[in-house]
């Protein structure tokens, strides 16, 4: 008999409502969910991985442990017993910071991301790395200096606004990020219908550029240049309410000072946009009766990332767009962690990398140092990994070297359901249960919503009698890496505590507490259970201002001028010049497929069909120039790696630009994923210098890449194996 099931799809952050039909054990059918209160029946293709994960034969269900070059299945018990012996040998050996973690981009869709922290917590580490230093540290950085606390990185308000200004993001096939708007493609339509404006400052026309009234194709690393340029005309035009922005922020008088000389003409060259394109959107973002810019991960891969953010945050607040309907905005989630983070210890540089070169933020280090402080002999170096949720030989610029540092480690225990590039190396792999197997109510993600919104993951299998959560494996590594007298004893009684305070019971507490819960409001009020019950979520109403009780700053004001950001883009315009680097002529940047996602689908037939989508976009002129016809093999070289890969030709990428998309290249021997491992494609993040990165947040800047593409004979440079040019999935 067929069973329906109602959840969400936890694969990005849109978290979409997902119907889920069962029969006898199969998942038959995943359909939008209509009643779901904040994606209202929306899904793209990638949903019905969700069903593809958990039937997938390549899926670890058991731990496995290395003998040799395989895997071995082995029991839970024996493989913490093992693993806590090991790292405790380590750690007493080396020291607490001779144990790294990294924690990768699926921790944050579960609520086991609590036991992550506490994790890193109990390690006492320094080397502690997780994927936001190649994603939102430059909007995190900006929204601590600016707003006094990290978490405070406003919302862009999409379905209100009457000016939608898209700077470095393809939500028409993200679906928004850090703005969680599943259906991004139908709220863009949206802002048209109600007589709104849409721009797309992109050097690629992309698929969101193509539902916009105009798309403007910056340079790559240009925007920063070109938003200092909007500003003067902003400023010298007198388009700002200079009594309202006075009465909101700090630093007026001192952004005016900045961008006195930054005039369009003598910007333009360096945004690779003309000076009368960038008046005109400087004053028609003045004049809209609201108006948004939404920066995303295109400009916060670039070494000017933060600045960027910072200035993308002061253009909306000092067009009066900071707090209202319509501009960028706060959310009031069922668990307000906003309203605390401030209080949080945040730090910047409180340890730099062993090399002394980046700084911590956050309590962690940039991922780009992670193969060099494995590498690199001496005190501090990482002798043992954990990693949980990643695969940063893929997702992450190391120069090749990650791979090879992987292998040398002491131990290696990965919490992941594959044997990936990155969890090859590891001597235990601890796989969690699959994600229609778990039960939760995500606290991340409504922080970022463009409706205030709560909503249930309901379970649609029973978890396997010996299937352990994420956060019941991480509890149990906590375990064994305090420091316990009498540790049997000890351990069973901390375990005992953990099993109680599950995340969904954690979770359900805070809700309670939290601004809509009973606590509060008495028998109306919001319970875990309320919203369970519920087909789809509980809608609590659009966004309201609230930055006056949020924010963290000393003088409770918004900070327009942090004086590290100015010293910072000072030294940026002291240096700028028309961007060359010597025997290199393009520049690289990223995209993103609708059937991908980042690294680990590629294992599921349905995302990986037809042809080979690793290949480098580039315009028809560059392509004739060198002698390049479509699906030709093309060297893609940089100064630090290079790859094969097919050529793709088409007019809408700026000329000059070149676009590989990321997580890609399966072949390594020992991957488990049978099908990816077949495909072809190519690891983009070879090609990207790790020590290239935002100086401010430490992020690696792989949308600021120089390189070459020249024909190929075929020999894949990297490697030295033949590339394919056609896809040959099962
Ligand atoms: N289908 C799919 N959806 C996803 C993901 C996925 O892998 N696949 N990943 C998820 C994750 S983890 C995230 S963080 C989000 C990311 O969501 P988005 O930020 O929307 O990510 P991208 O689609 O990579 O869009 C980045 C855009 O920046 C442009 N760009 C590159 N360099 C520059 C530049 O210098 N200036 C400007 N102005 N633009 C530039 C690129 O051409 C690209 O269009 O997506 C999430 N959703
Ligand atoms: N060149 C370039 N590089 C990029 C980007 C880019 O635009 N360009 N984008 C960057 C961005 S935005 C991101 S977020 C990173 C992502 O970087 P990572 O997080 O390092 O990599 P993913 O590819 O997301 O790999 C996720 C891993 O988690 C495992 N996994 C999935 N679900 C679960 C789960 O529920 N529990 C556990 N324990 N494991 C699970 C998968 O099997 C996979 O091995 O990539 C970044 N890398
Ligand atoms: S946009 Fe696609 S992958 Fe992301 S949550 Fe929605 S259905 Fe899942
Ligand atoms: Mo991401």
């Amino acid at each position: 008999m067929d069973k329906t099931i109602a959840r969400q799809c936890t694969l990005c952050e849109a978290h979409c409502g997902i119907l889920v039909t069962v029969r006898d054990s199969e998942v038959t059918r995943i359909e939008g969910n209509p009643d779901d209160v904040l994606s209202k029946g929306y899904i793209c293709p990638k949903a019905t991985a969700m069903g593809g994960l958990h039937h997938d034969p390549d899926r670890l269900r058991t731990p496995v442990r290395r003998v040799g070059d395989a895997f071995e299945p082995i029991s839970w018990d024996a493989a913490f017993r093992e693993i806590g012996q090991r790292l405790r040998a380590i750690r007493s050996a080396h020291g607490p910071s001779a144990i790294g973690m990294y924690l990768g981009n699926p921790a944050a869709h579960s609520s086991s991301v609590m036991y992550g922290a506490l994790l890193r917590a109990a390690l006492l580490t320094r080397n502690f790395f997780t994927a936001s230093s190649i994603d939102q540290f430059p909007q995190e950085f900006a929204a601590w200096r600016m707003f006094g606390s990290n978490v405070l990185m406003p919302v862009t308000d999409i379905d209100r606004t009457d000016r939608l200004v898209v700077l470095g993001a393809n939500p028409a096939v993200s679906n928004g990020s850090i703005t969680t708007m599943p259906g991004a493609k139908l709220r863009i339509r949206e802002v048209g219908k109600r007589g709104g404006t849409v721009v797309v400052i992109d050097p690629r026309r992309t698929e969101t550029a193509r539902l916009a009234d105009e798309h403007v194709a910056v340079r790559p690393g240009g925007d920063v240049f070109l938003l200092l340029a909007m500003l003067h005309v902003l400023v010298s035009e007198a388009l700002c309410d200079e009594r309202a922005v006075r009465a909101q922020c700090a630093g007026w008088d001192e952004i005016t000072a900045l961008v006195a000389t930054t005039t369009p003409d003598r910007m333009a060259p360096l945004a690779g946009v003309d000076a009368g394109t960038i008046r005109r959107l400087a004053r028609e973002h003045a004049a809209a009766p609201s108006a948004v810019i939404y920066a995303r991960i295109g400009v916060c891969q670039q070494v000017t990332g933060t600045l960027t953010h910072w200035l993308v945050n002061t253009i909306n607040a000092t067009t009066g767009n900071l707090d209202r309907a319509g501009g960028q905005m706060f959310a009031t989630p069922v668990v307000d962690a906003a309203r605390y983070a401030k209080y949080l210890p945040m730090g910047h540089g409180a340890w730099t990398d062993r090399s002394g070169t980046h700084k911590s933020f956050r309590t962690e280090l940039p991922v780009a140092a992670l193969a060099a402080d494995i590498n690199a002999p001496g005190p501090g170096q990482i002798k043992a990994m954990i990693t949980y949720a990643g695969n940063p030989v893929l997702s992450t610029p190391q120069a090749g070297t990650l791979d090879a540092a992987l292998a040398s480690l002491e131990f290696y225990v990965a919490v992941d359901m594959y044997v990936t590039e990155t969890t090859r190396h590891a001597d235990i792999i601890l796989p969690p249960i699959s994600a229609l197997e778990r039960e939760e109510l995500n606290l991340l993600f409504p922080i970022f919503s463009v409706r205030n919104n709560a909503r249930y993951d309901a379970r649609v299998f029973e978890p396997p009698a010996d299937g352990l959560e994420d956060w019941q494996i991480l509890a149990r590594l906590v375990t064994e890496v305090v420091p316990l007298p009498a540790r049997t004893l000890t351990g069973r009684a901390l375990n005992a505590v953990f099993a109680q305070l599950s995340p969904l019971r954690l979770t359900a507490a805070a809700i309670a507490a939290g601004p809509y819960g009973v606590l509060r409001r008495g028998r109306k009020g919001l319970t875990l259970g309320k919203i369970r019950d519920t087909a789809g979520g509980v809608d609590l109403g659009p966004l309201r201002p609230r930055l006056p009780e949020l924010i963290g700053t000393d003088d409770r004001k918004v900070q327009l001028a942090p004086t590290d950001f100015l010293a910072a883009v000072r030294t940026v315009l002291d240096d700028a010049a028309t961007p060359t680097e010597p025997g290199y002529d393009l520049q690289l940047i990223g995209r993103r497929h609708l059937r991908s996602n980042n690294s680990w689908l590629h294992n599921i037939p349905a995302m990986v069909k037809g042809r080979d989508r690793c290949t480098v976009l580039m315009h028809p002129d560059d392509a004739a120039a060198r002698g390049l016809a479509e699906g030709d093999p093309a060297s893609v070289e940089s100064a630090v790696g290079a790859i094969v890969v097919p050529v793709e030709i088409r007019d809408d990428i700026r000329v000059g630009v070149v676009a590989v998309p990321h997580g890609w290249g399966h072949r390594e021997p020992g991957v488990g994923w049978t099908v990816a491992a077949a495909l072809p494609g190519r690891n983009v993040n070879l090609l990207h210098d790790p020590a290239r990165t935002d100086p401010l947040s430490g992020t690696s800047a792989v949308n600021n890449t120089w390189v070459r593409v020249r024909p190929s004979a075929g020999e894949d440079p990297a490697s030295g194996r033949k590339p394919e040019v056609t896809a040959t999935p099962r």
